[in-house]
């Protein structure tokens, strides 16, 4: 049986992480921080994630003597960078900059016409959920889903599952009968903490990832419908 469908929105929803890059050196510009991060750099940093966890594993790396500094401080600092870089995010992802990846819609759309429920779990803020769907989906974008997790009700990052579990609660769905989909390891090993069989498609940011525990790795979502799913899942009870 299946009955749900978890989607994490960076990486596997769309390619979203050259914007959140450029947004976070576009904070760092526009704070007169002499910070640049490039790609190899972003693509380590991602193992952190969450974007204010990643600016201050960040910071530790460049100041290792970092506790000493006023902790409130770092604070404000971090959340004034975070929040001038979600306003870029929000803004160019908004103005239609990013599409969904492959076949993202088209299993979102046969699940709701089939009535296998839809939901998100990620680490990211929801104004950059509301921003990517808005523009990608429409403005009803917000009743495809049943249930929503991300960073303002489920803060802790995954690899912990809390947000995981959080959406099966909401949902009242046994993670038994649902499947996740995600790109990355520390994604991956959220959604099988919580019981989730789960499906891969890697970005180029996290081709390198070791995602074993996977259900399978897909290079995109373009050849995948439900009768496929419903086979993976009978076969792993
Ligand atoms: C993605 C992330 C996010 C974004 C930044 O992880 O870690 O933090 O890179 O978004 P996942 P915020 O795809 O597993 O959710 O700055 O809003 O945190
Ligand atoms: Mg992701």
């Amino acid at each position: 049986m299946l009955t749900a469908l978890i989607f994490d929105v960076d990486g596997t929803l769309a390619d979203t992480e050259s914007v959140h890059l450029e947004a976070f050196n576009h904070a760092f510009a526009q704070e007169g921080l002499d910070w640049h991060w490039d790609v190899p750099l972003y693509t380590r940093l991602l193992e952190i994630s969450g974007g204010k966890e990643r600016l201050l594993h960040h910071w530790r790396m460049v100041q290792p003597n970092l506790k000493e500094v006023d902790g409130g401080a770092v604070r404000d600092t971090v959340a004034r960078l975070h929040e001038i870089k979600t306003a870029y995010y929000e803004q160019v992802v908004g103005a239609g900059a990013l599409s969904l990846r492959p076949g993202v819609l088209a299993l979102m759309q046969a699940a709701y016409d089939e009535g296998v429920q839809l939901a998100i779990a990620t680490t990211t803020s929801p104004v950059n959920i509301a921003a990517l769907l808005r523009s990608a989906i429409g403005p009803d974008w917000r009743s495809f889903f049943l249930a929503i997790g991300d960073a303002s009700n489920a803060p802790i990052k995954k690899p912990h599952p809390q947000v995981y579990l959080k959406v099966l609660a909401d949902m009242r769905l046994d993670p038994a009968h649902c499947v996740a989909f995600e790109d990355s390891a520390n994604g991956l090993q959220a959604a099988t903490a919580a019981g989730l069989a789960t499906v891969i498609t890697p970005t180029s940011y996290t081709a390198q990832h070791d995602f074993g525990a996977a259900l399978r790795v897909l290079p995109d979502l373009s050849h995948l419908n439900l009768a496929q799913l419903r086979q993976w899942l009978s076969e792993q009870q």
